[in-house]
């Protein structure tokens, strides 16, 4: 029985707003051009110089040409799934739309050529649109082929996906993928009937069926390693690797608790050793990011893994790491660094306490400023504060508060950058689940606008949804004048800079929605309507 697993495309570019987008760029340039401001200035106004040094220092894609300098990340839990299901006997092939050369027209080939019996889809909410429609794409060559799909959008929305009349898919996996998808492929093999798999979801004669839900793996080391031999060794990739999986936290906010059951479970340090050195071999130009959600929560294990792979492994592979406030400590950042991780991402995402509190977030400002200076005293750490702007409870007081700590933090130095996210409602969140409790309305469905950085289209008790987008752009725009501030040349100079990069920053814009055109894919403007 042959799979084909299809990534739709992981990029954050694609599905940006543009006014968002030329923020960010911005201050990613600004970031990326630390220390040689000189260069850069001397480029403004001189496309083709500023082009060449947009190139040299384009840190996640090329800033230029755009598409084929991006960086990929592996579709980890399309890895995952494969792995179980190959080392069952299955024929596994990846196909991934996040590589410039795959369009829908190329999957269409693949579909022509390889004849899969089964196809399965990963998604995040933001793509949902684009995986539907690659799904239809899929049922419309061929209508016997399987659709099954996965991941965390389809775990919340598992009813609503098989029961939308339209539907191009026939399964969804909820949960954990690895056994029920295997699952899944032996009853279709053996001709059985879905009945006794646990964790799915599908239609049966004109009927939703909806099968119990599958305990966690008990034991995560039991798992086969993931199939990095499907990955194209030649290109260049980001691999995220985990030290767990689940969170035991409940912020009201996210949805990764929910997904793992409210439970962390960890991977021993061998395993995670042994992925990491096969990644590294498989793949030529591969970099490291570790995308557990709650780093740290098991320090013996960070220390057991710098004693295994060597103090400041990380150096060469992987620059950041994401943590909660509440798990720095002095031996913690002691850790990161002896790893040999350069900057660490913090997730502040408010400074308001009520905000914090309405958050399910259980820390306070005095508590993060007390975290931001342990990393600053004991480190040479560069802090990037990951920020949630327009959370429900949000009003005008704290959306003022908000901008004078962050400005504070800025120049006490306690933080060195920011990273502005506007709130998302995301399926699988208590804010999702209970809307009415925390003033918000959901106005859309359209889960393309369901994107950090995105024009927002929800409005809460305390904000239609333009002055929520003002407040955010105005929030984007602070963070990027405070950067652009501290750079030491004449005022003037300092607007030029600004205004040229986001002339640049449109021409790059124009050519984003290009290549979304030209793979076949609907421009982002389309998909968020
Ligand atoms: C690394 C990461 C990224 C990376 C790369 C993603 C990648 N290629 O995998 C980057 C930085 C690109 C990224 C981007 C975004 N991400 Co992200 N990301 C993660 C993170 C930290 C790890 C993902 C991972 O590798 N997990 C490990 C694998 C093994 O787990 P898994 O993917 O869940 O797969 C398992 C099951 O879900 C299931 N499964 C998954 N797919 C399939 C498919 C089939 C067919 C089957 C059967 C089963 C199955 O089986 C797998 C094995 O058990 C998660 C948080 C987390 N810890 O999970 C957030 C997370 C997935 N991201 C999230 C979000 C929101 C985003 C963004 C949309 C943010 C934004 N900008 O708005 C963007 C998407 C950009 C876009 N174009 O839309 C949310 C998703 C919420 C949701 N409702 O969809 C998460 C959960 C974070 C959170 N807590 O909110 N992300
Ligand atoms: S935001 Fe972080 S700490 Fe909070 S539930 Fe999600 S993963 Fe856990």
């Amino acid at each position: 029985m042959r799979v084909l697993l299809v990534n739709p495309d992981l990029s954050e570019l694609y599905l940006m707003d543009r006014s968002i987008f030329r923020r960010w760029f911005v201050k990613h340039i600004l970031e990326a051009s630390q220390g040689i401001e000189g260069e850069l200035f001397n480029a403004l106004g001189e496309p083709d110089a500023l082009n060449n040094l947009l190139g040299k220092i384009g840190k996640y894609f090329n800033w230029i040409s755009a598409a084929p300098a991006r960086t990929y990340y592996a579709p980890m839990g399309l890895l995952a799934i494969a792995a179980n299901a190959l080392d069952s006997g299955f024929e596994v092939r990846l196909f991934d739309m996040s590589f410039v050369d795959s369009t829908v027209n190329s999957l269409k080939d693949v579909l022509d050529e390889y004849r899969p019996h089964i196809v399965g889809f990963t998604c995040v909410t933001p793509l949902f649109p684009q995986t539907a429609y690659l799904a239809s794409c899929v049922k419309k060559q061929f209508p016997e082929i399987v659709t099954v799909i996965g991941g965390h959008h389809a775990t919340f929305l598992h009813y609503e996906i098989i029961a939308y009349a339209q539907s191009s898919f026939d399964i969804v996996v909820r949960g954990e993928g690895e056994y029920t998808f295997l699952e899944v492929l032996n009853a279709l093999a053996r001709g059985h009937k879905l009945n006794k798999v646990a964790g799915i979801t599908y239609r049966e004669g004109g009927k939703i069926q909806t099968n119990p839900q599958r305990p966690l793996v008990y034991n995560l080391n039991t798992l086969p390693l993931p199939a990095v031999g499907l990955l194209d060794r030649y290109r260049q990739f980001v691999y995220n690797f985990s030290l767990s999986r689940g969170c035991p936290r409940r912020c009201h906010f996210c949805s990764d608790s929910s997904m793992w059951h409210h439970r962390v479970r960890f991977f021993s340090v061998d395993r995670v050793v042994e992925e990491i050195s096969r990644a590294l071999e498989h793949c030529m130009g591969i970099r490291l990011y570790c995308s557990d959600s709650n780093l740290f929560l098991d320090s013996n294990q960070a220390k057991l893994l710098a004693t295994r792979l060597g103090d400041g492994f990380f150096a060469d592979h992987c620059s950041s790491v994401l943590i909660h406030p509440e798990n720095v400590t002095p031996e913690v950042v002691w850790l990161m660094e002896r790893l040999g991780f350069k900057e660490c991402y913090v997730g502040v995402e408010n400074t308001s306490d009520d905000v914090l509190a309405s958050m399910g977030k259980h820390t306070s400002y005095a508590s993060i400023r007390e975290s931001l200076s342990t990393i600053k005293t004991n480190s040479a750490l560069m802090v990037c504060a990951l920020w949630i702007v327009g959370f429900p409870t949000e009003n005008t007081e704290t959306i003022e508060l908000n901008k004078e700590r962050a400005l504070e933090l800025l120049e006490e130095g306690l933080v060195d950058d920011i990273d502005p996210m506007f709130f998302v409602p995301h399926p699988g969140t208590a804010v999702a689940a209970h809307p009415e409790e925390f003033g918000l309305q959901i106005g859309t469905k359209s889960w393309g606008a369901f994107h950090y950085y995105k024009q927002p289209t929800f409005a809460t008790k305390y904000f239609s949804v333009e002055q929520h987008y003002g407040n955010y752009l105005r929030f984007y725009d602070m963070v990027i004048d405070k950067k652009i501030d501290k750079i030491s040349v004449p005022s003037d100079k300092k607007r030029d800079l600004k205004s040229s990069l986001e002339n640049h920053a449109d021409r790059v814009w124009v050519s984003l929605c290009q290549y979304l055109c030209d793979k076949g894919l609907e421009t982002s403007a389309s998909l968020g309507a």
